[in-house]
């Protein structure tokens, strides 16, 4: 079984042994299993839409996605070609991504799905957004489904005066949350708690704006929600509150872990921790994420990356989240202020570490933001947003990764030269990257032959210049390439480099 590791890793296949010299495995060994393994950053094929993925769910093998589209498509076809119309909702297999036959039209109102949510048991898919209509029935921004057969219920139909932007279920309760005052005519401001048959339940909370995501800890009596909101149930509590499940009064306001201007876009838990992803403005913003500890609230971490945070899924010790982080300077394994924009990140859930996983996405239409959504599907990690490229390939609003194969080769190493000396070589050039492996393996040939597989860590921005003294026949003449190993998948080699070393002086010179 192969191994990712966060601060080095070695996969020694068959065909690298075979390639690494005694004195290159010698050193290879030193590397030990640390820390977690991410997923590879190599994305899946996957069906496409023609809008932003707003959000997804999981459900028995099938991945909902819910947003602002027309139309979806097979991976690898351009806008225009191949589409199946799908308005604003869209089912997919989740281990192959292909489309399935499970369709609903949401329209009218706002036109659009924003938030997706399975009953605990899976048997129900629960779908708010801003629409007035399904399949041209009157609704009203919130409906639900039978997973099995993908047929609406009758029973679950409340009518919700404004935006659904998040849903969370918990044992026999559904929370709504999003920008409505009033849900069946009665005042329910921002957040509601319903039956799974549509009756609105006493829980009652009041918060000024809009929630943006809810999870629910009711092993912890609590039910914990983000957004935009400055005052919650009378008192000044800021974007994040945790609030009683049945109750709705105020248990937890995590008083002073986000500034005025950052609004919480995104809440998910394992068994210990809650984490959220936090959207900011203006100076002194905090757009990371934070991790926080389920059974005292007390904060765990604070990752503040800047670049809004859209989307955090936990899953085995690492902390996938998309956002456009430009600046990670403060975050252990991060990187400085950068023009690039890095839209999927990993921390380690233990100390926050920034993983090396870099997979990316362009930020793409409407806010250009890249993702939006993300969730796990079994052990595959799906992702939507309004990118229009995956690792800089088109591949639009849907992607995901799982924990193998890794197909991602490194590039050729750029900037190679060679500077003849006496009887010796010496050969320069920059550190390659690859967007899953942190140590790559440059294997130097002579001729044709492997002379050296010196090995380097590298990340996009940390791509020390290296170098290679090689000793040969003073006067001699060879050609030099050089290629890069991941472990697994090898660049193509660098382009012939053709030097002749000095050759020595003659006894009595000229
Ligand atoms: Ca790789």
């Amino acid at each position: 079984m192969r191994h990712r590791n966060r601060r080095t890793r070695f996969v020694t296949t068959a065909s690298a042994l075979a390639l690494l010299s005694a004195a290159a495995l010698a050193s290879a060994s030193v590397s030990a299993a640390e820390g977690e393994d991410t997923l590879t950053a190599d994305p899946l094929a996957t069906w496409q839409t023609d809008g932003v993925v707003w959000s997804l769910a999981y459900a028995h093998g099938v991945i909902y996605a819910g947003g602002s589209f027309d139309k979806v498509r097979p991976p690898g076809a351009k806008e225009g070609e191949k589409e199946v119309a799908r308005k604003n909702f869209a089912a997919f297999d989740a281990v192959t991504g292909k489309l399935l036959p499970c369709t609903h039209t949401f329209s009218g109102a706002g036109d659009t799905v924003r938030a997706l949510e399975a009953s605990p048991d899976g048997k129900v898919l629960y779908i708010g957004g801003h629409f007035s209509e399904v399949d041209g029935q009157g609704a009203a921004s919130a409906v639900a489904l039978d997973t099995a057969g993908c047929t609406l219920r009758k029973d679950f139909r409340p009518t919700v005066s404004s935006y659904v932007r998040a849903i969370e279920t918990a044992g026999n309760t559904v929370y709504l949350g999003g920008d409505f005052s009033t849900v069946e005519g009665q005042i329910r401001k921002r957040i509601a708690a319903l039956s799974p048959d549509g009756k609105v339940l006493p829980f009652t909370a009041d918060l000024d704006r809009p929630v943006r995501a809810i999870t629910a800890a009711t092993d912890h009596g609590k039910v914990i929600v983000g957004g935009d909101f400055d005052e919650v149930n009378g008192e000044e509590v800021h974007a994040l509150v945790a609030l009683h499940p049945s109750t709705g009064a105020t248990v937890s306001t995590y008083h002073r872990w986000l500034p005025t201007y950052s609004s919480v876009k995104s809440l998910a838990r394992d068994k210990t921790n809650f984490y959220l992803g936090a959207e900011g403005r203006g100076t002194g913003v905090f757009d990371g994420r934070i991790a926080g500890r389920l059974a005292d609230d007390e904060l765990v971490w604070k990752d503040d990356c800047l670049g809004a945070t859209q989307a955090v899924v936990p899953y085995k010790g690492v902390l996938y989240s998309g956002s456009h982080a430009h600046n990670c300077g403060r975050t252990p394994g991060g990187f400085g202020e950068h023009k690039r924009q890095q839209h999927f990140l990993a921390n380690s859930i233990a100390d926050e570490t920034l993983l090396h996983w870099f997979p990316d996405t362009n930020g793409g239409l409407d806010e250009s933001l890249g993702p939006r959504t993300m969730v796990m599907a079994g052990d595959i990690l799906w992702a939507g947003g309004e990118f229009t490229t995956v690792n800089d390939q088109p591949q639009q609003s849907l992607t995901r990764f799982a924990a193998g194969p890794d197909t991602g080769a490194p590039e050729a190493p750029p900037r190679v030269a060679a500077e003849p000396g006496t009887g010796r070589v010496t050969l320069t050039w920059q550190a390659a990257w690859d967007r899953d492996d942190a140590t790559l393996t440059y294997l130097i040939y002579r001729d044709g032959v492997l002379v050296a597989s010196p090995t380097q860590r590298s990340t996009w921005w940390d791509r020390p210049d290296m170098s290679y003294l090689d000793t040969v026949a003073p006067g001699s003449r060879h050609v030099y390439t050089i290629a890069v190993s991941d472990g697994e998948n090898v660049s193509p080699r660098s382009a012939p480099l053709s030097v002749s070393a000095v050759a020595a002086a003659g006894p009595s010179g000229e």
